[in-house]
């Protein structure tokens, strides 16, 4: 008998997704005493860590601080290679975490969720996996992560292309060898800018495809220096408590100064410094990077200026300048050496706004009326962000009301945990929480918490069904919206606002209003007794409205 055949086809929760969402609710649901299964569509844990193997994937947050934080005696013995962990060491991380607590048996592998439909009468899910099986639970929980739906390149030809592709998000478990092949890399996102370095030296030759240029500060990874690494271990919970206070969940200093407070050759000195450490920390040069136009331009005119100072090419440093959105507000890259790539004689940038892909050929890539020839072409490009993944489920709520059909002008959620209509059912760091604003780590862990608490507090009180209220909804969409258009965000074409997927809803999907602040918001509409959602009771059908 197969182990999916002895697991209980009714249980209480089941979870979609074994990333760090789903192995950090094994961990709280086992603890709890729920009954549960964890379906994952990939044949191992990790998540994005397990997909995105690309060469040069690393976390731009840095190793000390991407971790979780509940398991203090793995925070001591962990140990980190470098100040910003390469993917291997992050998904072995994910794996070791796995085996310590012992939580494989709970996760059924290469088994993706198809549908998940809402039972009316009997207030249960039914998830329909891949396997074919049904199973009925009271209660699902989507830790499907936000950037997991890889976006095929829309461009005609695709399929007549006669050599290897590979998409970044996808990128084969046995690695590719590259090595002295002519290859092609389309898109300059967080992901192309960490791959085109590595690619460049195995290559022979490497063109890159630029739609957009993108602003990218060096990351400056280094190996850990055991006295930095004892520092944190040393201090690893506070640290932790002063990370979930503030804003985007990362411990480094933040400016508490406006740019436009100070003069120009001063910033510049702000900017310089921030530079040199590295790190996506140098959007936090000033408190007004992301609200004032003009403080912004002085961010975006500094990093300009250093990509006219490495790129030895005027030409190309011209067209890798970018220009027509604010700094930040398409996600702000960091990288190793990715600037310095194109002064290599085996690299070739092709402006595709200048020249563009007309189609893909058999033998490669036809752009600007000529055609480039490659052994390989890498897509980088990108994913269907925050919903797609989502709405890749055929998902059921009452009255047979679909996700999709909910959501066809955009996310909508209370809290970024759940969506009116769908009864008992969460999202983990779903859309209009801060999620992708965030560590995600610490992002992670809240969610959590809050939904396994809640789960807890339900069965306390007899509690069959929770769901999201309408007027509740509304206002956090609304609020969400309102924080969004108090920043500069809205000014990009960005993946945050749906624009990279033709026919998405323009609408801002997460919660810019901070960790610490939501963090406080959630946990007090969890002491007013879940303000704002329905609670229904056992054996009553009447909902209690928790004050909405
Ligand atoms: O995807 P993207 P990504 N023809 O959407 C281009 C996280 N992440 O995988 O900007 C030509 O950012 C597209 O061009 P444009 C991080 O949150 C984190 O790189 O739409 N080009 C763009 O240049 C990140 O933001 C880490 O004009 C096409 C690129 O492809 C998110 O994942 C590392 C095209 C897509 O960039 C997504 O990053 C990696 C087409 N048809 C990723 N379609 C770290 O932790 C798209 N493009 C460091």
């Amino acid at each position: 008998m197969s182990q999916t055949q002895t697991k209980p086809s009714e249980i209480d929760v089941a979870v979609v997704g074994a990333g760090f969402s789903g192995l950090y609710l094994i961990k709280k649901l086992r603890d709890q005493g729920f009954s549960f299964r964890v379906f994952e569509a990939g044949s191992g844990v990790g998540g994005t860590w397990y997909w995105n193997r690309y060469p040069g994937a690393r976390c731009d947050v840095e190793s000390m601080q991407y971790s979780y934080s509940w398991d203090p005696e793995l925070e001591q013995e962990w140990r980190w290679s470098e100040t910003f962990a390469p993917q291997p060491e992050i998904l072995e991380y994910a794996n070791h975490v796995a085996d310590r607590h012992d939580m494989r048996p709970h996760i059924e592998f290469n088994t993706r969720v198809e549908a998940a439909d809402f039972d009316e009468a009997t207030g249960r899910w039914g998830i329909r996996t891949s396997t074919g099986e049904t199973v009925s639970a009271r209660f699902c929980i989507m830790a499907t992560g936000c950037l997991s739906s890889p976006r095929p390149p829309e461009i005609e030809g695709v399929d007549s292309y006669q050599g290897p592709t590979y998409h970044t998000g996808e990128w084969p478990h046995e690695g590719v060898d590259l090595s002295g092949k002519r290859v092609a890399v389309i898109g300059t996102g967080s992901s192309a800018i960490q791959a085109i370095p590595v690619i460049a030296e195995q290559a022979g030759h490497l063109t890159v495809f630029q739609r957009t240029p993108n602003y990218s500060i060096p990351a400056r990874t280094k190996p850990m220096n055991a006295q930095y690494e004892q520092e944190w271990k040393s201090n690893y919970q506070e640290r932790r408590e002063i990370m979930r206070r503030t804003a985007v969940g990362n411990y480094f200093a933040r400016a508490d100064l406006a740019a436009a407070d100070v003069p120009p050759e001063e910033r510049r000195k702000t900017f310089e410094s921030r530079w040199a450490v590295g790190g996506t920390r140098f959007m936090s040069s000033f408190n007004d990077l992301a609200t004032n136009a003009e403080s912004n331009e002085a961010a975006a005119q500094f990093v300009r200026e250093k990509i006219r100072e490495i790129v030895k090419d005027p030409a190309t440093a011209e067209a890798l300048i970018p220009t027509g959105y604010p700094i930040g507000t398409k996600r702000i890259c960091a990288d190793s050496h990715y600037f310095e790539t194109y002064n290599r004689d085996n690299v070739r940038l092709v402006n595709i706004k200048e020249h563009p892909i007309h189609r893909i050929t058999p033998k490669g890539v036809l752009a600007g009326g000529e055609e480039h020839e490659f052994d390989a072409i890498v897509f980088a490009t990108g994913f269907d962000a925050m919903t797609g993944t989502l709405l890749n489920i055929d998902i059921k709520g009452r009255s047979g009301l679909t996700l999709a059909e909910k959501w066809e002008a955009g996310p909508r959620t209370y809290l970024g945990l759940m969506t009116a209509g769908f009864p008992n059912m969460f999202m983990i760091t779903g859309p209009g929480s801060p999620s992708v604003l965030s560590n995600m780590m610490v992002s992670i862990e809240q969610h959590v918490d809050w939904v396994t608490d809640c789960l807890a507090n339900l069965r306390e009180q007899g509690a069959e069904a929770m769901e999201a209220g309408l007027p509740a909804e509304d206002a956090w969409v609304e609020h969400v919206n309102e924080m969004a258009y108090k920043t500069l965000y809205p000014k990009a074409a960005s993946w945050y606002m749906g624009a990279n997927v033709p026919g998405k809803p323009r609408v801002f999907m997460p919660y810019i209003g901070g960790c610490w602040n939501y963090r406080l918001k959630c946990d007090e509409v969890a002491a007013k007794g879940y303000e704002g959602f329905r609670l229904e009771r056992e054996g009553s059908n009447a909902a209690s409205q928790a004050a909405e």
